[in-house]
């Protein structure tokens, strides 16, 4: 097996410590850090996705996966940044005000960052007008709200309504999540998307990112 495919087996064992190694290792032998990204790294996360998305693995397998992933960038991150590699996007995300529920949340950060994006983590209880202004200071792309109780969906509304006073609804694509969240509320509210899993809302974000950047 080539330092690429063990670094993506590793990957999705969790095993932090080997891929951090085998990044390195592949840094000495002078391996494109392009590669060691999408062959090594967010090909073994898409992989967890996909397995995760089909009930193949569970949330404690997917978290390992997305430490071990993280252990890997740590050390990527400068050669990339060295070489200007482009993000795919950028996306605002956070759990919504009067909400702390942060496992879903922080899944749907893994599967952004493993499909390429930069992402501004706002953590949980956030206000609606923080990820606007969050995401006029950095230029985001998307904003992706997760609400896990009924209760504090609403919020997602007030984030929209704010995002139309100010004049910024068609600025950017808004994505929304949790576990009572559902097709018919997303239209409802007027958000741009909402998918059921992390994996999906990290295909969907690429998809509708790229489109939007080609014009
Ligand atoms: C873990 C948990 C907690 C933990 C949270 C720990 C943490 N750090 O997150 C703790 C113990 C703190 C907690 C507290 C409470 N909880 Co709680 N909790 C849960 C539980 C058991 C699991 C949630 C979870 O993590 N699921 C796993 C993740 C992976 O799933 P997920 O979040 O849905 O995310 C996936 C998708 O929805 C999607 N997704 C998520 N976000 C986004 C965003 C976007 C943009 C997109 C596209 C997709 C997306 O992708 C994710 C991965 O595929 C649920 C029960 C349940 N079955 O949901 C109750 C549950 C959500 N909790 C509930 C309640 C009531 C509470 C409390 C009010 C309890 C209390 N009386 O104190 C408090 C609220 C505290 C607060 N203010 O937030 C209720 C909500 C009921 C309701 N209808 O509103 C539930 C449903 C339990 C129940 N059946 O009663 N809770």
């Amino acid at each position: 097996m080539g330092i690429i495919e063990e670094m993506s087996e590793y990957l999705q064992k969790g095993r932090a410590k080997n891929v951090k190694a085998l990044v390195q290792q592949a840094l000495d032998e002078n391996m494109d850090p392009k590669v060691i990204l999408n062959d090594g790294l967010l090909s073994g996360m898409m992989i967890i996705g996909e397995k995760f998305k089909n009930n193949e693995v569970f949330v404690p397998e997917v978290l390992v996966a997305a430490r071990a992933m993280n252990a890997g960038l740590a050390i990527l991150e400068p050669k990339l940044v060295e070489i200007g590699n482009e993000p795919v996007g950028k996306a605002v995300i956070g759990t919504v005000q009067g909400d702390l529920h942060d496992i879903g949340k922080n899944l749907v950060v893994m599967m952004l960052k493993g499909a390429g994006f930069e992402i501004v983590d706002l953590g949980v209880d956030v206000d609606p007008a923080s990820y606007i202004d969050k995401a006029e200071e950095v230029g985001a792309d998307i904003i992706c709200m997760s609400a896990l109780l009924t209760t504090t969906m609403p919020k997602m509304q007030d984030c929209i309504d704010q995002l139309k006073e100010r004049g910024l609804r068609d600025k950017y694509i808004v994505m929304v999540g949790g576990a009572p969240v559902n097709e018919s509320f997303c239209e409802q509210i007027g958000a741009d998307y909402y998918t059921p899993d992390a994996a999906t809302c990290a295909e969907v974000a690429k998809k509708v990112v790229t489109e939007r950047k080609a014009g």
